[in-house]
This record gives structure tokens, C-alpha cells and sequence, in this order.
């Protein structure tokens, strides 16, 4: 229900209405080959990846029920993803066997830039999240892009650090 929070989007768009020719969905398969692999590369490294690789990493998520969501943003005209998200579900103990959300690889192609469609895609996570009972829902980002996800209600947490371990 976006009823609270379409405020926030001006035209208003929302997952059933993303905008003209584009539709929001669950990852499938054959968008593979509409480009989602490619699409990811605007984010970060991504390496070889195959039309295999990819089904195999697909099903592997697949099989953990209730723990991989996965959401595109297609356009029609051209049938290419042209934006996507990642919301992981963490099973916890702590907090009374709580669950926790994690957002992750967050991309948007540079052509559809200033659509509003990264801010759908996380509200739209954001919101799943707490359909689920996430606890809280989390994510790292880029310096540059703390205004973005500070407007949608995310924010740096005072005394938590995200830190890593690269391998
Ligand atoms: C960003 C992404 C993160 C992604 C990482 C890749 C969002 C909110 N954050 O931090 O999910 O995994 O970039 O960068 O989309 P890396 O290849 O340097 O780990």
C-alpha cells in the first residue's frame, strides 16, 4: 500500500504504475536476457557471469523461501531491465526471533535517470520489509548517496559502522 507514502512522488507513481511503458516485478528467469546482468555493472564489478551462472544462482535463491526478493523495473518498448533491487532476509535470534532486512545492489541505468525509480524501488522494499516484521532494515551506501536514502527515512546510525573485511 502506497497510499501513505505517494506523497513522496511527484508525478505520483507507484509498483503497479511505475511509469509510461515500464512495469515492476519479481526477477524471472529470461531477464537474463533482457539485461540484468549488464544493468548491475553500473553499480559495481560484476565479472563474468553466464546465462548458467545466473539460473544456478537464481534457483540457489529460490529455494530459500521467504529470504530472497528480488524486484525489476522493465521497459516494455525495448523488453531491458532497466532498474533493480535486492532485499535480503536475515533470520535472527535476538530481538524474539526477529528478522532483519538488508538492501542491497540498488541500480538504476543511466537513461532512466530522474524517474523516481530508485526511490520506488526502495520505498518498495522498505515497505516489504515491514509487511514482513523486519526489525530493521538496513543498508550501506556511498557517501553521495546518504541525501538520496536520508529522504527516504533511512539514516546513518549514531555509533554503528559498517565495516568489511575484503577477501
Ligand atoms: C553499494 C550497494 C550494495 C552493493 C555494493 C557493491 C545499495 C544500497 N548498496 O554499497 O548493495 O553490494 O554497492 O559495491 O545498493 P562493492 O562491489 O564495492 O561491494
Amino acid at each position: 500500500d502506497f497510499s501513505s507514502t505517494n506523497a513522496k512522488f511527484n508525478p505520483k507513481i507507484s509498483p503497479e504504475h511505475p511509469g509510461e511503458n515500464l512495469i515492476m516485478r519479481p526477477l524471472c528467469p529470461a531477464d537474463y536476457a533482457r539485461g540484468f546482468v549488464e544493468l548491475l555493472r553500473q553499480l559495481t564489478k560484476v565479472g563474468d557471469v553466464s546465462q548458467e551462472d545466473f539460473i544456478a544462482r537464481y534457483k540457489s535463491m529460490k529455494a530459500c523461501p521467504d529470504t530472497y526478493y528480488l524486484v525489476v523495473i522493465v521497459d516494455v518498448n525495448v523488453d531491458r531491465v532497466v532498474g533493480a533491487a535486492t532485499m535480503a532476509i536475515e533470520n535472527k535470534f535476538i530481538h524474539r526471533c526477529a528478522t532483519r532486512g538488508r538492501i542491497e545492489d540498488v541500480v538504476v541505468c543511466n537513461e532512466m535517470r530522474g524517474k523516481q525509480l530508485g526511490k520506488l524501488l526502495v520505498e518498495t522494499m522498505l515497505k516489504l520489509s515491514e509487511y514482513i516484521g523486519c526489525y530493521k532494515t538496513t543498508l550501506d551506501c556511498k557517501d553521495a548517496m546518504i541525501p538520496f536514502y536520508q529522504q527516504l527515512g533511512l539514516h546513518p546510525e549514531p555509533g554503528n559502522n559498517f565495516m568489511v573485511k575484503r577477501f
